[in-house]
């Protein structure tokens, strides 16, 4: 062992975590951090704004399996870490976010830029600390990553004061452990739940953002088609199933009746998996506390007078969906058809053919899905937009749509194209984003810029908070501060260095679109968008029960 600077120790730490990237912007309070990690394997990445370099980590962190590391320095570089850090929470992203600090011998007073960033910290993170002794790095540093990794992932923080990582220290990083343990439900609970669901006349899976994540996709396609049983999904469960899958139901969540279109109404067992109460209340789907409920999870469910279930079975999803077909072997249902997903996949096909302009979303997306493969990705800003790409952009495969419903901020999209075109370079990666939200990280187009990560941008242009003016219009029949003017975007994006296009009639956008993709380097498409046309498409399907 060798006597060195502590953050030279906190920087082996972070390597032997298989750290690649830091995203963040240094400060005064994080020299000797910068100047650590600028000696080490890990390329620190300069964002333009702490949110910005949050959401990259958070989307790195989402797609690797890996905590995503961001930084920030003291007061305003950690306030401006808080909303996607928040939003790791919510959408279940495993990510570690460190901020600098004063030195601990100024911190029972007042001191410049000096805030208790801990307790502010508490209550959007699993766990959160102060480096007070350089000593401990080697273990702070682990279970950082190792609370952050667990299911179900989310956010930790370390604060780190200026004299801990300037001082001296003689320690060693810890081995970091990446295998997941997979825990199992016992045997009688696996039998319990399939004689449940084998008793059902009517079952349903519920598949959420659980899926994805634990990489269970492919075990809830079989046990689809081994049982017959169809698959709802809700908004970040999207590509769970092939959408073309004939067990597909749709994905539910934005109007009251979905659930019932896509068979909720006449399920007698509705089987959740990787199922987040975040996403969309449980009254929204058993609103009479009738249905039995299943729960395959990866952790303890959250209580809730509507989702007490019969059984839980907590563990690996992937192995738990594999035994439950073993299990109901011999046991299979009639393959049902979805409304809702008649209605909406019948509104998406007749998109092509809408010459509307501006551009009414149907044909929007249609295109948009026309240029993209199986395994390409669209991001959604958070808008009304949003709730047009869950309610109608078809998936083939997991994690290829996001959709983030869990926090729900906006301008969460640009940045967290960029991470993903950095973990996924060989996929094409879209945005769609509205005029309000794009402007709230727009400042994120230098980054992409300078790290060359060709993600195209589309702007769905109307001048308005769309979603706002959608549900004041509702409630109100009128609508008030939500209009604004826009920036020339496309000289914005000149500006920042970036080729640029506004389409200027429906046939343009495809082509337009393809063009982009065909780029090395980032690029924008600004859309006039008509939102007259309710993305509620049809009465069918009942009043909103969700918020942008
Ligand atoms: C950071 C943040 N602020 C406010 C909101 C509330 N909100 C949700 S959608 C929305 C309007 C979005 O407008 P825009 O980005 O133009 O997209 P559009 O609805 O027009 O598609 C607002 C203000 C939010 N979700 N996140």
């Amino acid at each position: 062992m060798t006597e060195r600077k502590a953050s030279d120790l906190f920087v082996e730490c972070l390597e032997a975590e298989g750290v690649r990237h830091v995203f963040g912007i240094p400060g005064e309070e994080t020299l000797d951090l910068n100047a650590s990690l600028d000696d080490s394997s890990i390329t620190f990445i300069p964002v333009r704004h702490e949110q910005g370099g949050a959401y990259m980590a958070d989307m790195y962190g989402r797609l690797t399996r890996r905590a995503g590391v961001c930084l920030g320095t003291l007061g305003p570089g950690a306030t401006n870490l808080t909303t996607a850090v928040a939003d790791a929470l919510l959408d279940r992203s495993p990510l570690v976010a460190l901020t600098g600090q004063a030195d601990l011998e100024r911190m029972h007073k007042e001191s410049h830029q000096h805030i208790d960033v801990v307790s502010m910290f508490k209550p959007i993170t699993k766990w959160n600390v102060r480096l007070n002794s350089a000593r401990v790095i080697p273990e702070v540093v682990r279970k950082a990553f190792k609370v952050a990794q667990a299911q179900k992932p989310g956010p930790t923080h370390i604060e780190l004061p200026e004299d801990v990582l300037a001082s001296d220290v003689d320690a060693e990083p810890l081995p970091s452990q990446v295998g997941i343990r997979r825990p199992e439900p016992a045997s009688r609970e696996l039998l319990e739940a399939a004689a449940i669901i084998r008793s059902a006349s009517c079952p349903i899976v519920l598949a959420g953002n659980g899926v994805a994540r634990a990489g269970a996709a492919s075990a809830l396609r079989e046990f689809a088609r081994a049982t017959g049983i169809g698959v709802a999904e809700t908004f970040m469960g999207k590509g769970s199933l092939d959408f073309e899958d004939e067990h597909a139901l749709g994905t539910v969540g934005l109007q009251s009746r979905d659930y019932a279109m896509a068979g909720f109404e006449e399920a007698d067992v509705v089987i959740t998996v990787g199922y987040d109460l975040v996403e969309h209340a449980p009254r929204n789907w058993n609103p009479d506390r009738d249905k039995k409920i299943v729960c395959i999870d990866t952790v303890a469910t959250e209580v809730d007078e509507h989702f007490m279930t019969e059984i839980d079975l907590i563990g690996d999803l992937f192995h738990i969906l594999s035994r439950l077909v073993e299990e109901l072997r011999g046991s299979a249902w009639p393959v049902r058809s979805s409304r809702l997903d008649d209605i909406v996949l019948g509104r998406f096909e007749a998109g092509r053919a809408d010459d509307a302009f501006p551009v009414q979303p149907p044909r929007a997306l249609w295109e948009i899905r026309q240029a993209l493969g199986p395994r390409d990705m669209l991001i959604s800003d958070v808008g009304l937009h949003k709730l047009w790409i869950a309610r109608m952009f078809p998936a083939h495969e997991p994690e290829t749509v996001f959709i983030a419903n869990g926090l729900a901020g906006m301008g969460i999209a640009l940045p967290t194209a960029i991470a993903a075109k950095l973990v996924h370079p060989q996929r094409k990666v879209v945005t769609v984003n509205g005029d309000g939200g794009f402007l709230m990280n727009v400042q994120e187009l230098e980054t992409a810029v300078r790290l060359r990560t060709p993600i195209v941008n589309v702007i769905w242009e109307n001048r308005q908070y769309g979603s706002i003016v959608w549900k004041q219009d509702k409630r109100f029949g009128r609508h008030f501060g939500t209009d604004f003017g826009n920036p020339d975007f496309v000289k914005l994006a000149d500006a920042f260095g970036m080729p640029a296009w506004r389409i200027e009639g429906v046939d343009d956008f495809g082509p337009t679109l393809r063009r982009a993709l065909d780029l090395d380097v980032p690029s924008l498409i600004v859309l006039p968008i008509d939102y007259s046309v309710d993305v509620a498409i049809s009465h069918e399907l009942g009043t909103e029960t969700v918020a942008a």
